[in-house]
């Protein structure tokens, strides 16, 4: 499979390449940050990535995760704490493996984590936990978010309104909802026709479900037309997240098997996104995940990489580094990689 020819570069690379940035924490591996400033405190919210017997294949069988923990940040430069188990398997009765990247929100006095995991029958749901702290521990609902499926969910408030995006192809199985019925085979739509998309929904009141039936999040070229499934470049693929700068609203998302983090713009959150750019070129390792917060009046870039493992996909640890708008409104490309 490509993540078993990726990963023996990746560590020929690990030997090669230098880095800009240095891990965020070395004591346990760290994936797929989301990044909050709440009261003026960084938290980021990671996958916790752990060593495992299961062989790798592009489901993503080898990324077997089994609990969350809290990474937070009293200043820039300052000690990085982790907050110890937020979340774990054990405690999610619907929830079977694998707990991917996830996402928090905060409103009134209440933080919500929503994660993906695969329920009994293997699939892919997103759950919500609750806490009145943001580093947890997280008490998770007895069942998924009606409705919900496939993975990466995150969390974007605008004017208010809290509105969750997921969604990721190949492993985050999101090319088995096409008919808006679970179909336990893989079909992907044809080269030339669109791209399979993200989806979005307004969350309720109480923040534990969907508002409104999901809708596709339209990503398009400049002229208007949709992205193909056959422009691999810039087609999504897994990573949702949402930032606003100014008046734009910004869809930024992994392209996977290109291992880019490109972005969109557009003037609503629930799009259609135009493409503008990579902002993160390929990172060492086979997934790029990221997300963008501004903390002291600078914007960041999180994301993760393998320096750590050496380059073992399945063993990432986060990073940051400042990211920049440019007055147009575009991003400036960055690279995780010094030389
Ligand atoms: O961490 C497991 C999966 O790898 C995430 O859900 C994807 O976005 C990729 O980073």
């Amino acid at each position: 499979p490509d993540v078993i020819q990726k990963e023996a570069e990746n560590r020929r690379m690990a030997q090669e390449r230098k880095f800009v940035s240095e891990p965020l924490v070395s004591h346990i591996y760290t994936a797929d940050p989301s990044a909050h400033v709440w009261d003026d405190k960084l938290y980021i919210y990671p996958s916790h990535d752990i060593e495992t017997d299961i062989p790798m294949d592009d489901t993503g069988a080898h990324f077997a995760m089994r609990d969350y923990h809290i990474l937070s940040m009293d200043k820039l430069g300052g000690e990085v704490i982790d907050n110890g188990v937020a979340l774990s398997l054990d405690d999610v009765p619907w929830a079977g493996r694998q707990m991917w990247a996830p996402d928090a929100a905060r409103k009134g006095d209440k933080y919500y984590l929503y994660f993906p995991s695969k329920d009994k029958q293997d699939i892919f749901r997103i759950g919500v936990a609750v806490s009145d702290s943001p580093t947890g521990p997280f008490e998770p609902l007895e069942k998924p978010i009606p409705g919900s499926y496939s993975i990466d969910p995150t969390v974007f408030e605008d004017n208010g309104e809290h509105y969750l995006y997921f969604g990721g192809i190949w492993g985050g199985q999101l090319q088995r909802w096409q008919t808006g019925e679970y179909v336990a085979e893989d079909s992907y739509p044809a080269d030339d026709k669109p791209a399979l998309a993200p989806m979005v929904a307004k969350l309720s009141d109480d923040m534990l479900s969907f508002a409104e039936q999901p809708k596709k999040v339209l990503l398009q070229y400049e002229d208007g037309s949709p992205i193909p499934a056959g422009d691999n470049d810039k087609r999504f693929f897994e990573a949702a997240w949402l930032h606003k700068y100014g008046d734009t609203y910004y869809f930024s998302y992994s392209t996977g098997d290109t291992h880019n983090i490109a972005y969109a713009t557009g003037d609503s959150p629930y799009g259609p996104f135009t493409y503008r750019g990579i902002l993160l070129e390929p990172v060492l390792g086979w997934t790029n995940h990221h997300s963008i917060a501004e903390f002291d009046g600078q914007w960041y870039l999180f994301y993760h990489d393998t320096q750590l493992s050496g380059g073992q996909t399945h063993l990432r640890n986060v990073k940051m580094m400042p990211l920049a708008h440019n007055d147009d409104g575009s991003i400036q490309t960055l690279s995780a990689f010094a030389d």
